[in-house]
Protein backbone atom coordinates (compact mmCIF):
# COMPACT_ATOMS: atom_id res chain seq x y z
CA UNK A 1 0.00 0.00 0.00
CA UNK A 2 1.21 3.33 -0.86
CA UNK A 3 2.51 5.79 1.64
CA UNK A 4 1.68 9.80 1.52
CA UNK A 5 3.14 12.36 3.71
CA UNK A 6 1.44 16.05 3.08
CA UNK A 7 2.16 18.80 4.84
CA UNK A 8 -0.18 21.07 5.41
CA UNK A 9 -2.46 18.25 5.05
CA UNK A 10 -5.10 19.99 7.19
CA UNK A 11 -5.51 22.81 5.59
CA UNK A 12 -7.94 23.40 2.52
CA UNK A 13 -6.47 21.88 -0.50
CA UNK A 14 -4.43 19.64 2.00
CA UNK A 15 -7.27 18.34 3.49
CA UNK A 16 -9.32 17.78 0.11
CA UNK A 17 -6.21 15.49 -0.81
CA UNK A 18 -5.96 13.35 1.99
CA UNK A 19 -10.02 12.77 1.58
CA UNK A 20 -8.83 11.23 -1.86
CA UNK A 21 -6.15 9.24 -1.03
CA UNK A 22 -7.42 7.93 1.62
CA UNK A 23 -10.57 6.57 -0.20
CA UNK A 24 -7.95 5.25 -2.49
CA UNK A 25 -7.22 2.82 0.32
CA UNK A 26 -3.71 4.56 0.67
CA UNK A 27 -2.01 5.66 3.79
CA UNK A 28 -1.54 9.43 4.54
CA UNK A 29 0.33 11.04 7.09
CA UNK A 30 -0.26 14.62 7.60
CA UNK A 31 2.04 17.19 9.19
CA UNK A 32 0.48 20.11 10.37
CA UNK A 33 1.17 22.75 12.88
CA UNK A 34 -2.63 23.81 13.08
CA UNK A 35 -2.11 27.51 12.41
CA UNK A 36 -4.18 27.30 9.64
CA UNK A 37 -5.50 24.15 8.76
CA UNK A 38 -8.59 22.36 10.53
CA UNK A 39 -8.98 19.01 12.64
CA UNK A 40 -12.55 19.11 11.62
CA UNK A 41 -11.25 19.33 7.63
CA UNK A 42 -10.07 15.79 8.57
CA UNK A 43 -10.82 13.99 11.39
CA UNK A 44 -14.33 12.26 9.81
CA UNK A 45 -11.67 10.45 7.39
CA UNK A 46 -10.85 6.77 8.52
CA UNK A 47 -8.11 6.75 10.98
CA UNK A 48 -6.60 3.32 9.90
CA UNK A 49 -5.44 5.02 7.23
CA UNK A 50 -4.63 8.64 8.09
CA UNK A 51 -2.49 9.98 11.06
CA UNK A 52 -2.60 13.74 11.92
CA UNK A 53 1.48 14.68 13.50
CA UNK A 54 0.66 18.16 15.11
CA UNK A 55 3.60 19.63 14.25
CA UNK A 56 5.97 22.57 12.36
CA UNK A 57 7.58 21.40 9.12
CA UNK A 58 9.84 23.64 11.06
CA UNK A 59 10.95 21.21 13.52
CA UNK A 60 13.82 19.30 11.50
CA UNK A 61 14.82 17.02 13.94
CA UNK A 62 10.97 15.85 13.83
CA UNK A 63 11.02 15.91 10.06
CA UNK A 64 14.17 13.59 9.76
CA UNK A 65 13.13 10.59 11.95
CA UNK A 66 9.71 10.78 10.44
CA UNK A 67 11.01 10.85 6.97
CA UNK A 68 14.12 8.49 7.97
CA UNK A 69 11.54 5.96 9.65
CA UNK A 70 8.40 6.33 7.34
CA UNK A 71 9.76 6.23 3.88
CA UNK A 72 7.07 7.81 2.09
CA UNK A 73 6.65 6.63 -1.34
CA UNK A 74 4.42 10.04 -2.27
CA UNK A 75 5.49 14.12 -0.73
CA UNK A 76 3.24 16.38 -0.75
CA UNK A 77 4.65 19.89 -0.10
CA UNK A 78 1.91 21.76 0.82
CA UNK A 79 2.80 23.46 4.17
CA UNK A 80 2.80 27.06 3.91
CA UNK A 81 1.96 30.53 5.47
CA UNK A 82 -0.42 30.67 2.88
CA UNK A 83 -1.06 34.71 3.70
CA UNK A 84 0.44 36.89 1.49
CA UNK A 85 -0.37 39.82 3.48
CA UNK A 86 1.54 37.70 6.70
CA UNK A 87 4.77 37.21 4.61
CA UNK A 88 5.13 41.21 4.22
CA UNK A 89 4.73 41.75 7.94
CA UNK A 90 7.07 38.69 8.88
CA UNK A 91 9.62 38.04 6.07
CA UNK A 92 12.07 35.78 7.82
CA UNK A 93 9.34 34.10 10.12
CA UNK A 94 7.34 33.31 7.02
CA UNK A 95 10.38 32.33 5.08
CA UNK A 96 11.34 29.88 7.41
CA UNK A 97 8.01 28.05 6.64
CA UNK A 98 7.79 28.55 2.96
CA UNK A 99 11.55 28.11 2.08
CA UNK A 100 13.96 26.71 4.58
CA UNK A 101 11.74 24.02 5.95
CA UNK A 102 11.32 22.79 2.06
CA UNK A 103 15.13 22.85 1.87
CA UNK A 104 15.53 20.68 5.04
CA UNK A 105 13.07 18.55 3.68
CA UNK A 106 15.20 17.69 0.17
CA UNK A 107 18.54 18.05 1.86
CA UNK A 108 17.24 15.33 4.78
CA UNK A 109 15.69 12.96 1.96
CA UNK A 110 19.13 13.53 -0.31
CA UNK A 111 21.52 12.76 2.65
CA UNK A 112 19.63 9.50 4.13
CA UNK A 113 19.22 8.15 0.33
CA UNK A 114 15.59 7.79 0.76
CA UNK A 115 14.06 6.77 -2.69
CA UNK A 116 10.29 8.32 -2.56
CA UNK A 117 8.65 7.81 -6.01
CA UNK A 118 7.87 11.41 -6.30
CA UNK A 119 7.86 14.73 -4.42
CA UNK A 120 5.62 17.74 -5.03
CA UNK A 121 5.76 21.57 -4.50
CA UNK A 122 2.63 23.51 -4.55
CA UNK A 123 4.04 26.56 -5.62
CA UNK A 124 1.79 29.88 -6.86
CA UNK A 125 1.00 32.09 -9.70
CA UNK A 126 2.24 34.49 -7.27
CA UNK A 127 5.26 34.02 -9.06
CA UNK A 128 4.14 36.19 -12.25
CA UNK A 129 3.46 39.09 -10.13
CA UNK A 130 2.65 41.72 -12.56
CA UNK A 131 3.64 40.40 -15.37
CA UNK A 132 0.84 41.37 -17.74
CA UNK A 133 1.31 38.42 -20.44
CA UNK A 134 -1.65 36.87 -20.81
CA UNK A 135 -2.54 34.10 -20.51
CA UNK A 136 0.86 32.95 -18.06
CA UNK A 137 2.82 30.28 -19.36
CA UNK A 138 5.10 28.40 -17.66
CA UNK A 139 8.14 30.01 -19.45
CA UNK A 140 6.61 33.51 -19.06
CA UNK A 141 8.74 36.05 -16.70
CA UNK A 142 8.01 35.70 -13.37
CA UNK A 143 8.18 38.95 -11.32
CA UNK A 144 7.85 37.87 -7.19
CA UNK A 145 6.46 41.05 -5.55
CA UNK A 146 5.95 39.74 -2.33
CA UNK A 147 8.32 37.61 0.34
CA UNK A 148 5.05 34.79 -0.29
CA UNK A 149 6.19 34.77 -3.77
CA UNK A 150 10.00 35.17 -3.54
CA UNK A 151 9.93 32.07 -0.80
CA UNK A 152 7.48 30.17 -3.49
CA UNK A 153 9.42 30.60 -6.59
CA UNK A 154 12.65 29.88 -4.99
CA UNK A 155 11.24 26.42 -3.58
CA UNK A 156 9.68 25.40 -6.37
CA UNK A 157 13.65 25.91 -8.23
CA UNK A 158 15.35 24.10 -5.30
CA UNK A 159 12.61 21.14 -6.08
CA UNK A 160 13.49 20.93 -9.64
CA UNK A 161 17.25 22.04 -9.22
CA UNK A 162 17.33 19.10 -6.63
CA UNK A 163 15.67 16.82 -9.25
CA UNK A 164 18.19 17.87 -11.47
CA UNK A 165 21.24 17.58 -9.47
CA UNK A 166 20.92 14.65 -7.37
CA UNK A 167 18.44 12.59 -9.06
CA UNK A 168 15.24 13.40 -6.98
CA UNK A 169 12.16 12.98 -8.62
CA UNK A 170 10.27 16.17 -8.08
CA UNK A 171 7.56 18.35 -9.75
CA UNK A 172 6.37 21.71 -8.90
CA UNK A 173 2.53 23.15 -9.31
CA UNK A 174 1.51 26.82 -10.12
CA UNK A 175 -2.13 27.08 -8.89
CA UNK A 176 -4.48 29.91 -9.57
CA UNK A 177 -7.06 31.13 -7.20
CA UNK A 178 -8.44 27.76 -5.86
CA UNK A 179 -11.99 27.56 -4.07
CA UNK A 180 -14.12 25.17 -3.06
CA UNK A 181 -15.25 22.78 0.11
CA UNK A 182 -13.10 23.31 3.34
CA UNK A 183 -11.67 26.72 2.38
CA UNK A 184 -12.09 29.03 5.54
CA UNK A 185 -14.26 32.02 4.62
CA UNK A 186 -13.32 33.00 8.28
CA UNK A 187 -10.04 33.66 7.44
CA UNK A 188 -8.46 36.91 6.88
CA UNK A 189 -6.20 34.87 3.61
CA UNK A 190 -9.79 33.40 2.13
CA UNK A 191 -10.21 33.33 -1.20
CA UNK A 192 -12.94 35.61 -2.72
CA UNK A 193 -15.21 32.82 -3.73
CA UNK A 194 -15.19 31.43 -0.34
CA UNK A 195 -16.09 35.30 0.93
CA UNK A 196 -18.87 35.69 -1.41
CA UNK A 197 -20.91 32.37 -0.39
CA UNK A 198 -20.63 33.10 3.04
CA UNK A 199 -21.72 36.43 2.85
CA UNK A 200 -25.00 35.36 0.89
CA UNK A 201 -25.71 32.56 3.35
CA UNK A 202 -25.24 35.16 6.26
CA UNK A 203 -26.96 38.07 4.67
CA UNK A 204 -23.82 39.71 5.18
CA UNK A 205 -22.46 42.86 2.79
CA UNK A 206 -19.76 41.74 0.77
CA UNK A 207 -17.00 44.24 0.33
CA UNK A 208 -15.97 44.42 -3.38
CA UNK A 209 -12.50 46.36 -4.03
CA UNK A 210 -12.65 47.82 -7.48
CA UNK A 211 -15.06 47.75 -10.35
CA UNK A 212 -15.41 43.86 -10.06
CA UNK A 213 -14.05 43.73 -13.82
CA UNK A 214 -10.93 41.80 -12.34
CA UNK A 215 -11.08 38.38 -13.73
CA UNK A 216 -9.28 34.94 -12.41
CA UNK A 217 -8.92 32.03 -13.26
CA UNK A 218 -10.60 30.05 -10.66
CA UNK A 219 -10.14 26.65 -10.60
CA UNK A 220 -12.23 24.27 -8.43
CA UNK A 221 -10.08 21.86 -5.49
CA UNK A 222 -11.29 18.90 -7.12
CA UNK A 223 -9.34 19.73 -10.54
CA UNK A 224 -6.84 20.60 -8.50
CA UNK A 225 -6.48 16.85 -6.41
CA UNK A 226 -6.81 15.47 -10.15
CA UNK A 227 -3.90 17.31 -11.12
CA UNK A 228 -1.69 16.72 -7.81
CA UNK A 229 -2.12 12.82 -8.02
CA UNK A 230 -1.50 12.84 -12.33
CA UNK A 231 1.89 14.46 -11.38
CA UNK A 232 2.67 12.27 -8.70
CA UNK A 233 1.79 9.10 -10.22
CA UNK A 234 2.87 9.43 -13.73
CA UNK A 235 6.49 8.80 -13.39
CA UNK A 236 7.41 10.47 -16.71
CA UNK A 237 6.72 14.01 -15.55
CA UNK A 238 9.38 15.48 -13.24
CA UNK A 239 11.97 17.72 -12.42
CA UNK A 240 9.61 20.51 -14.26
CA UNK A 241 6.63 23.24 -13.58
CA UNK A 242 2.98 23.13 -14.35
CA UNK A 243 0.65 25.43 -14.16
CA UNK A 244 -2.43 24.20 -12.68
CA UNK A 245 -5.64 26.12 -13.48
CA UNK A 246 -8.79 25.54 -15.90
CA UNK A 247 -7.83 28.08 -18.89
CA UNK A 248 -10.29 30.60 -18.61
CA UNK A 249 -11.12 33.70 -16.44
CA UNK A 250 -13.90 35.45 -15.39
CA UNK A 251 -14.80 38.70 -14.02
CA UNK A 252 -16.05 39.01 -10.36
CA UNK A 253 -18.71 40.83 -11.89
CA UNK A 254 -19.95 37.73 -13.72
CA UNK A 255 -19.26 35.16 -10.47
CA UNK A 256 -21.65 37.32 -8.64
CA UNK A 257 -23.75 36.77 -11.24
CA UNK A 258 -23.93 32.96 -11.26
CA UNK A 259 -24.34 32.95 -7.35
CA UNK A 260 -26.84 35.44 -7.19
CA UNK A 261 -29.01 33.20 -10.56
CA UNK A 262 -28.30 29.72 -8.20
CA UNK A 263 -29.20 31.31 -4.76
CA UNK A 264 -32.04 33.71 -6.24
CA UNK A 265 -30.65 36.34 -4.32
CA UNK A 266 -28.65 39.70 -4.19
CA UNK A 267 -25.41 40.29 -2.87
CA UNK A 268 -25.59 43.11 -1.03
CA UNK A 269 -22.24 44.92 -1.93
CA UNK A 270 -20.28 47.58 -0.61
CA UNK A 271 -17.77 49.39 -3.46
CA UNK A 272 -14.08 50.30 -1.99
CA UNK A 273 -11.26 51.34 -3.72
CA UNK A 274 -9.25 48.53 -5.48
CA UNK A 275 -6.92 47.18 -3.58
CA UNK A 276 -2.98 47.83 -3.43
CA UNK A 277 -0.67 45.89 -6.02
CA UNK A 278 -4.12 43.96 -7.01
CA UNK A 279 -4.07 42.29 -10.25
CA UNK A 280 -6.33 42.86 -12.26
CA UNK A 281 -6.28 39.93 -14.98
CA UNK A 282 -5.16 36.53 -14.33
CA UNK A 283 -5.54 33.53 -16.63
CA UNK A 284 -3.29 30.60 -16.88
CA UNK A 285 -1.68 28.62 -19.93
CA UNK A 286 -2.49 25.39 -19.38
CA UNK A 287 -1.22 23.84 -22.35
CA UNK A 288 1.64 21.98 -20.52
CA UNK A 289 -0.40 19.76 -18.14
CA UNK A 290 -3.46 19.45 -20.70
CA UNK A 291 -0.46 17.47 -23.11
CA UNK A 292 0.33 15.21 -19.79
CA UNK A 293 -3.66 14.41 -20.29
CA UNK A 294 -5.07 16.78 -17.64
CA UNK A 295 -8.19 18.01 -17.94
CA UNK A 296 -9.88 20.65 -15.85
CA UNK A 297 -13.44 19.05 -15.30
CA UNK A 298 -15.13 21.63 -14.03
CA UNK A 299 -15.63 25.03 -15.60
CA UNK A 300 -16.71 27.78 -13.27
CA UNK A 301 -20.22 27.05 -13.65
CA UNK A 302 -20.01 23.71 -13.37
CA UNK A 303 -17.76 23.73 -10.35
CA UNK A 304 -19.67 26.69 -8.85
CA UNK A 305 -22.84 24.65 -8.55
CA UNK A 306 -21.20 21.44 -7.42
CA UNK A 307 -19.33 24.22 -3.95
CA UNK A 308 -22.73 25.74 -3.35
CA UNK A 309 -24.86 22.71 -3.62
CA UNK A 310 -21.68 20.87 -1.35
CA UNK A 311 -21.84 23.12 1.31
C1 LIG B 1 -4.40 34.98 -5.02
C2 LIG B 1 -4.03 34.11 -3.81
C3 LIG B 1 -2.84 34.69 -3.09
C4 LIG B 1 -1.69 34.91 -4.06
C5 LIG B 1 -2.17 35.78 -5.22
C6 LIG B 1 -1.08 35.94 -6.26
C7 LIG B 1 -6.10 33.10 -2.99
C8 LIG B 1 -7.12 33.10 -1.91
N1 LIG B 1 -5.14 34.06 -2.88
O1 LIG B 1 -4.85 36.25 -4.57
O2 LIG B 1 -2.43 33.78 -2.08
O3 LIG B 1 -1.23 33.66 -4.53
O4 LIG B 1 -3.30 35.16 -5.87
O5 LIG B 1 -1.53 36.59 -7.37
O6 LIG B 1 -6.10 32.28 -3.91
N2 LIG B 1 -11.76 40.64 -3.38
C9 LIG B 1 -12.85 41.43 -3.06
N3 LIG B 1 -13.43 41.30 -1.83
C10 LIG B 1 -12.98 40.39 -0.90
C11 LIG B 1 -11.87 39.57 -1.24
C12 LIG B 1 -11.29 39.73 -2.48
O7 LIG B 1 -13.27 42.28 -3.88
O8 LIG B 1 -13.55 40.31 0.21
C13 LIG B 1 -11.14 40.78 -4.70
C14 LIG B 1 -9.66 41.03 -4.64
O9 LIG B 1 -9.37 42.40 -4.50
C15 LIG B 1 -9.18 40.43 -5.96
C16 LIG B 1 -10.14 39.28 -6.21
O10 LIG B 1 -11.27 39.53 -5.39
O11 LIG B 1 -9.28 41.37 -7.00
C17 LIG B 1 -9.57 37.93 -5.86
O12 LIG B 1 -9.07 38.00 -4.53
P1 LIG B 1 -8.49 36.73 -3.73
O13 LIG B 1 -7.99 37.24 -2.43
O14 LIG B 1 -9.47 35.63 -3.73
O15 LIG B 1 -7.30 36.22 -4.66
P2 LIG B 1 -6.05 36.98 -5.32
O16 LIG B 1 -6.07 36.63 -6.76
O17 LIG B 1 -5.98 38.40 -4.96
Amino acid sequence: MDKYLITGGAGFIGSNLAARVVAASSYVQIVDDLSMGKMENIDYLDKERLTLHKESITNYEFMRELLVHEKFDYIVLLGAVASVADSVENPNKTHQVNQEANINLFETIRKNNLKPKKILFASSAAVYGNNPELPKKESSPIEPLTPYAIDKFASERYALTYGRLYGLPTVATRFFNVYGPKQNPASPYAGVLSIILNCLKENNQFKLYGDGSQKRDFTYVEDVVDAILLLLHNAHLVNDVYNVATGNSVSLNEVIGIFEKRLHQQLKVEKLPERQGDIKFSEADISKITAASFKAKYAISAGLEKYISGE
